[in-house]
């Protein structure tokens, strides 16, 4: 019985076998890009500037034409612990984002882009969006064959001028989603932000069993 009990609690103490998933997306800004294309191959996980984010933050943050970047209003501070701020450069600033995202068996996942300048997103293999024309609104859609996890991967890039959520969507997000079958900015009501709450319900990323760390 003793010897029971000790294999018991040798086995609890061993590390986890699988990825441990955490919220949220990982983020990496490519601020030294200078072409769209170039943000939408540019390898996330291998980036110097990985970070654990709630989801495709900096899609969401608003900077005027001429504004100061670094003016800290234009910046979006992690919630998760250890996170950093972090801003739009004058020009050339790409962001991506990669993970999984929670979806439902036969709801169709309808995704909206309305920011300055540039988005692309690919659900599950999906390209549903790949927009390149600043405060003009594009959408896509995907319909989720089984209920679970799928990949996730979004890309936001600005050339220069303003950037982030714009138009009718500024201040509030720059890439949305909804599942009620939307395909008009207005009204913004229809649509949800791709935001974690905290719990890893809409979106998670593995932690590569140990590998990345940031
Ligand atoms: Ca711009």
């Amino acid at each position: 019985m003793k010897k029971l009990s000790a294999l018991f609690l040798g086995a609890a103490l061993l590390p986890a076998a699988h990825a441990a998933w955490q919220p949220g997306l990982w983020q990496a800004k490519f601020s030294t890009f200078t072409t769209f294309a170039a943000t939408c191959s540019g390898d996330v996980m291998d980036h110097p500037t990985l970070e654990r984010v709630p989801g495709t933050v900096m899609a969401d943050v608003w900077v005027p034409s001429g504004a100061n970047v670094d003016l800290p209003q234009y910046t979006y501070t992690n919630p998760f612990p250890g996170g950093s701020p972090w801003n739009w450069n004058t020009q050339n600033t790409g962001w991506g984002y990669v993970g999984q995202m929670r979806v439902v068996k036969g709801a169709t996942y309808t995704f909206g882009k309305l920011l300055d300048d540039a988005a692309r997103v690919i659900i599950d293999g999906k390209e549903v969006i790949n927009h390149s024309t600043w405060d003009v609104f594009a959408w896509g859609s995907y319909t989720a064959q089984e209920t679970g996890w799928v990949s996730f991967d979004a890309r936001v890039w600005d050339g220069s001028g303003g950037k982030g959520a714009c138009s009718t969507w500024q201040g509030i997000f720059g890439i949305a989603f909804n599942t009620i079958g939307v395909t008009t900015a207005a009204p913004t009501t229809n649509w949800i932000k791709r935001l974690d709450p905290g719990d890893g319900s809409l979106f998670r990323c593995d932690d590569g069993l140990g590998s990345r760390t940031k």
